[in-house]
């Protein structure tokens, strides 16, 4: 349901707080003002980046996609699925985003989308430079993209969703302008899977999502499409077990224990997630 925190146990996970209509209004309305959308897409989850909310507001401008958080994910998988990016007056790059000095690559790709615009206004005299719009689903590094341009913190950041709060413009030395935005959602996922891969990330609020299902989903897709990893990192052996025995195993091998010598579930649910986030299991790629 639009505008309600409803934690669901997994199906139809749902996160569209009053506060995401709020930041897409006043995206639409700035729209006008903007050259050039960077718009930041989580590498483990392209698909489930794309927020159809932006198509509208987006569809005459340039467009930048950042394929971030690309140092966590499987590189082969995500650059097959990221061919579906194409479109008119746009470009792909792959990023690390919190590796100092890789988003020098951005300012001249700003650049290159805008000299259009540049150029009918040098015809005339006028000098311009672009004002960009970073754009994204909470938590995929929009803030972190913009401090890594303008060298120092000049936005907040933070492993979470939800960090920027309201608009926030940062100007470059070269006078490049960008606004950073807050990350949104959109009110209701095509599909489960889009609402969980959402999650895994770290794009909707833990408070919202059921971590036990979410490890059991985890689990289950790892085991189908990173078995290796999977056994590798935990040091376990899959063969036909299922999601709840896999996680009985991995607590156990960490010492997971509760009273009676029961293995603590909720505990090593949350670890795997964390580990995932992480990238300790390896890189991975969700869709
Ligand atoms: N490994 C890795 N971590 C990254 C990368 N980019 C950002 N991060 C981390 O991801 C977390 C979220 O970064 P933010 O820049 O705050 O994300 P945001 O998109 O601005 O988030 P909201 O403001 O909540 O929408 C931080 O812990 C960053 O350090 C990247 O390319 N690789
Ligand atoms: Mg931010």
């Amino acid at each position: 349901m639009a505008n309600k925190e409803n934690k669901g146990n997994a199906l139809g996970i749902n996160w569209f707080p009053g506060h995401m209509t709020k930041t897409l209004r006043m995206m639409k309305a700035e729209m006008d003002k903007v050259d050039v959308v960077i718009y930041v897409i989580d590498s483990r989850i392209v698909a489930s980046s794309l927020n159809p909310e932006f198509v509208s507001f987006i569809k005459n401008k340039p467009v930048l996609y950042v394929l971030n958080k690309f140092d966590l994910c499987d590189e082969k998988k995500t650059l097959e699925i990221s061919k579906n990016l194409k479109r008119e007056n746009a470009i792909v790059i792959k990023l690390d985003a919190s590796k100092s000095g890789a988003g020098k690559i951005v300012e001249p790709l700003i650049l290159k989308l805008a000299q259009n615009k540049i150029e009918k206004f040098r015809k005339k005299g006028i000098k311009i430079l672009p004002r960009a719009m970073v754009i994204g689903v909470p938590n995929c590094g929009k803030s972190t993209l913009i401090n890594n341009l303008c060298k120092g913190a000049k936005t907040e950041t933070g492993n979470r969703p939800g960090v920027t709060r309201g608009k926030q413009v940062v100007t470059l030395k070269s006078g490049i302008q960008l606004y950073d935005t807050p990350g949104t959602l959109w009110p209701k996922f095509e599909s489960d899977e889009t609402g969980l891969n959402l999650a895994l990330v770290g794009s909707i609020k833990n408070e919202i999502v059921d971590t036990n299902y979410l490890a059991k989903y985890l689990v289950n897709y790892l085991s189908k499409n990173y078995n290796n990893e999977l056994e590798y990192r935990y040091k376990i052996k899959l063969k036909e077990k299922d999601a709840i025995e896999i996680l009985q195993d991995i607590g156990k091998i960490r010492g997971f224990l509760i009273k009676g010598g029961e293995i603590d579930y909720d505990r090593t649910c949350a670890m795997l997630i964390t580990e995932f986030r992480k990238g300790l299991i390896g890189k991975i790629t969700l869709d």
